[in-house]
């Protein structure tokens, strides 16, 4: 078999600029070790930057999150038992976030894919990356027992933190730079109503908190815990215990609890590769960086990648130029430092820290207070938040 891009992963990234790619004429074939269902089943992102939401409408799937997501324009910050809302719109000059799971821009992506009839291998095992320093790069992998080969121009390595494609690459080649925190996020969904009608990022002193949701009808919560902990221990009761105790008394009366669809421990990680270009492969998304949770910026970042690797690909087949697949790695990496640098300040600010005593809680109020009093402060975290510019 025979492509123009190889993509490696149908996760939000690989799906994405399948799509893109395919608008633009050219080529590709995704190849994805897990089944749809499975891929479908990974709880994750809520939180849409503009930037995100415009490539999903020039991709031509925008239409469902129009319809159903929940633009926000603004979240609260709970500190010391009181909640302080950031206005993202006003800070920030007329902007917002939408609110519309990861899954569902997944499931669209993939509606959308299989409409045009767009190749996509689900449950492709032992998938490999060859020859990708020559003009001829190759990827193999086996289907139903049987061994395939992919020949193509380039490979996309779009599979995540875990991926064959970053691993794959010579040692020296690549430097990595990651910073591990030493706490992970129990995450609960259910069918329950928000608690309240925006998002609250909450620094309590039992650690943090964050009150999410999906729908009108459905809820996001994520707690702070230690690495040693397993979801498998935590009940649903125990859950709601925990983050009642982190919220405010306001929310504390009125967070409605109803059976967890889901339970999940994430650590959290700070990890950039550099640079993301090999001779004919390319990493986008969780592939090449990580970010912490807290500042919800991963898919953003992956998106970003997305849209600067689809037009050095435009640019090659259509003028025959190398100009944005030589700057790739670049243009990337300077978004990504900024996003790597906003989510390592959001989730320092908002946790607690093993190491950091008495001294690590007082510095974090003083500079909590800083942040709602001082509109210059408050700008910051805003125009962050809802994505700086490209
Ligand atoms: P993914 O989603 O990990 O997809 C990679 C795909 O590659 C496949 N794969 C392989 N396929 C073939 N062969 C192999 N050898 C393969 N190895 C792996 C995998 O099965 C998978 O399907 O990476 P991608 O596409 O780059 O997307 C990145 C996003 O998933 C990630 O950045 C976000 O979920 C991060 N994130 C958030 N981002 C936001 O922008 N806003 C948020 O509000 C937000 N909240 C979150 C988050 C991530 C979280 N967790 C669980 C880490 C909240 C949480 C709790
Ligand atoms: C989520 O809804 O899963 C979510 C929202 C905001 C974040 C992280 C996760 O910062």
């Amino acid at each position: 078999m025979r492509t123009q891009v190889a993509i490696i992963g149908a996760g939000p990234s690989g799906l994405l600029l399948g799509q893109l790619l395919h608008k633009a004429g050219i080529a590709n074939v995704i190849l994805e070790r897990q089944s749809a269902d499975y891929v479908l089943s990974r709880i994750r992102a809520g939180v849409l930057e503009q930037v995100t939401t415009d490539l999903l409408d020039e991709a031509g799937v925008g239409t469902r999150m129009h319809q159903e997501g929940l633009p926000h324009t603004g979240f609260d910050l709970l500190f010391g038992g009181e909640r302080h809302r950031i206005d993202l719109h006003s800070l920030t000059g007329g902007q917002q976030v939408m609110v519309y799971g990861q899954t569902e821009v997944t499931r669209d992506l993939m509606a959308a894919r299989q409409a045009a009839g767009l190749p996509t291998v689900y449950q492709a095992g032992d998938v490999s990356v060859h020859d990708f320093d020559t003009q001829h790069p190759q990827v193999r992998y086996q289907q139903d027992g049987a061994w395939h080969t992919l020949d193509c121009d380039f490979i996309a390595g779009c599979d995540g933190f875990h991926g064959v494609c970053r691993a794959s690459v010579p040692e020296g080649a690549v430097t990595e730079y990651e910073k591990v925190y030493p706490f992970g996020w129990l995450g609960v969904l259910s069918d329950t109503p928000p608690v309240h009608h925006e998002l609250i990022y909450a620094n309590s002193t039992r650690g943090f908190a964050l009150c999410s949701q999906r729908s009108a009808t459905r809820s996001r919560y994520y707690v702070q815990v230690p690495l040693t902990e397993k979801a498998e221990n935590w009940s649903d009761e125990a859950f709601w215990h925990e983050l009642r105790q982190r919220l405010d008394p306001e929310a504390r009366e009125t967070l409605v609890t109803g059976p967890s669809l889901e339970k999940s421990i994430a650590p959290l990680r700070s990890f950039v590769a550099e640079p993301m270009r090999f001779g004919r492969m390319f990493l986008a998304g969780d592939a090449a960086h990580i970010v912490p949770p807290t500042g919800a910026k991963g898919l953003n970042l992956a998106a970003t990648d997305v849209k600067y690797l689809s037009s050095a690909f435009t640019e090659y087949y259509t003028e025959r130029s190398n100009a944005g697949i030589d700057h790739y790695s670049q243009r990337c990496l300077q978004r990504i430092w900024k996003g790597e640098r906003f989510s390592w300040w959001f989730t320092s600010l908002m946790h607690r820290f093993p190491d950091g005593g008495a001294i690590g809680q007082k510095l974090q109020d003083a500079e909590l207070a800083y942040l709602v009093q001082s509109k210059a402060a408050s700008t910051a975290l805003a125009e962050n938040y809802v994505g700086l510019p490209l």
